[in-house]
């Protein structure tokens, strides 16, 4: 890999996500989120923990700054904490002065050191109150008026940023958050887990209200903020790789689309197409919200750019039964070894992710062929190891297994650019340091940067981290 092949503004550098590192959970004013209240709950995060320290990044933020410097980063994504800047989330609720001249003094520090920032407005982290008063996520009219708010509160108050995401992940809040349980608000029709919950339709309006949301936040952005600001808008979308179980299986190959279709095109089609994919469709009937025309006409051409977050393959096996009701894959089975015994890839700690370049090849190209070869920033990918967070200080740092997959992906990404004319404008590698993994806690480590959890949260940079720069200034064109 040693043609220069990626444009010269080319953006690489590193992801986090508030909830994930910041810690400070009631300092200068801020609300409780979803997931301060989910983590309280016995039994949701695997090792009882919470965000409440985490990385403590809210009270280092010139020690996240330097080593992103270290790392020659160009661009670092992070994502703001709603609660901070509107403590109980809605439009009719006070704005907190302290919140919002937090990031505003961030983003002036990043700027001051020359790293580009990407923002995303939501990973995940509601302001506990809207959930309780109406519903959240659920509440299309609620919801998207006081999402709409607090999106123009933050365009106001941040005029360079000049790249905005306005959600990470709607497929996890959707999917883990209301039909398995297994993010916040933890919603499941399985009453041994939850209460409340009906996973056979309540993730369907979710995702439904995500593109709503969405559409309109980014019509605010172009009409009331784009033309004086300039600056681009989009969301970022999570999709695994896929391979047919059997190859010569042609119900191996559709059920292969169709998982797909039900994680990234559930999103994507509507925003690029107009309509939901005929798959979801067919499956999913009338438990499939429907667009009214002045909805669509919000969600139609709604990206400046695709943000795409990639980590992983599968082997896809149709099933032959009809779907369940609460199915979400798109009636078919996820695999880790195909129909011949071939492996998609090594054992890391998480238990849906092996390392597969060759898929995330696989996928831009679909991607792009797909969606009329959209503008893509890669906005998340990275792994953990299988056993990294017993391993001491020395072992941890000399992360091989984690460099050799950023070598493999971005080679990978390299190939789709230069070969499939894939048009990839930057790479953001999760994550910046080790941080709070969901219900996974702190025992799952994603960090390029240690941290040191009993150690004051000190940090200290992985081999990972020093081979990404030099590994993207090889292939970053100079002239
Ligand atoms: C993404 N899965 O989440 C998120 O955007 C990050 O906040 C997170 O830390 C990172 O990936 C690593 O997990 C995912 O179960 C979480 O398939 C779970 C899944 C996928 C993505």
């Amino acid at each position: 890999m040693s043609k220069a092949v990626l444009p010269k503004d080319f953006l690489w550098g590193f992801a986090t996500a508030a909830y994930q590192i910041e810690g400070a959970p009631t300092a200068d004013g801020r609300g409780p989120s979803i997931w301060d209240t989910f983590c309280a709950i016995p039994g949701k995060i695997a090792d009882g923990s919470s965000g409440a320290v985490a990385c403590d990044s809210y009270n280092r933020t010139a020690e996240d700054i330097a080593l992103l410097k270290e790392t020659g980063a160009k661009t670092y994504r992070f994502s703001i904490s709603w609660s901070r800047i509107i403590p109980l989330g809605g439009r009719n609720d006070p704005v907190n002065p302290k919140g919002i001249e937090f990031y505003k003094k961030f983003v002036d520090d990043l700027l001051k050191e020359g790293i580009v920032p990407f923002v995303t407005l939501f990973h995940w982290d509601l302001p506990d109150e809207l959930d309780k008063r109406y519903g959240g996520l659920l509440n299309k009219e609620e919801w998207v008026a006081d999402f709409a708010n607090y999106a123009r509160v933050m365009f106001e108050a941040l005029p360079k940023v000049k790249n905005w995401i306005t959600f990470n992940e709607p497929w996890c809040s959707s999917i883990l958050g209301y039909n398995t349980g297994l993010f916040a608000p933890g919603h499941t029709s399985d009453r041994k887990k939850s209460p409340i919950g009906d996973s056979s339709r309540e993730c369907w309006i979710v995702g439904h209200n995500f593109l709503i949301a969405h559409g309109t936040a980014v019509k605010i952005y172009r009409e009331e903020f784009k033309p004086k600001n300039g600056g681009e808008i989009g969301i970022t979308l999570n999709g695994d790789a896929v391979y047919p179980w059997d190859q010569e299986d042609p119900l191996d190959v559709e059920a292969a689309e169709r998982k797909l279709e039900f994680s990234i095109s559930w999103f994507a089609d509507p925003i690029y197409h107009g309509h939901y994919p005929a798959s979801m469709v067919k499956q999913l009937g009338d438990r499939l919200p429907t667009f009214t025309k002045e909805e669509l006409d919000l969600v139609v051409g709604s990206n400046d750019f695709y943000g795409m977050n990639h980590y992983t393959a599968n082997f896809i096996k149709h099933k032959k039964t009809p779907p369940a009701e609460d199915d979400y894959l798109g009636n078919l089975e996820t695999l880790f070894e195909s129909k011949t015994g071939e492996n998609i890839g090594p054992e890391t700690q998480s238990f849906w992710l092996r390392p597969n370049p060759q898929g995330f090849h696989n996928l831009l190209v679909w991607l792009s062929k797909r969606y009329n070869h959209p503008k893509i920033y890669v906005t998340e990918n990275g792994t953990s190891l299988k056993g990294e967070n017993d391993l001491p200080l020395e072992k941890i740092v000399d992360d091989e297994f984690r460099a050799e997959y950023f070598r493999g992906y971005i080679g990978a990404l390299a190939k789709a650019v230069s070969e499939d004319g894939v048009d990839i404008r930057g790479y953001m590698a999760w994550s910046l340091m080790d941080n709070f993994e969901w219900a996974e806690g702190y025992e799952t480590r994603f960090g390029v940067t240690f941290v040191d959890y009993e150690g004051g949260q000190k940090r200290t940079l992985k081999k990972s981290a020093k081979i990404i720069g030099p590994l993207f200034e090889s292939i970053i064109r100079k002239d």
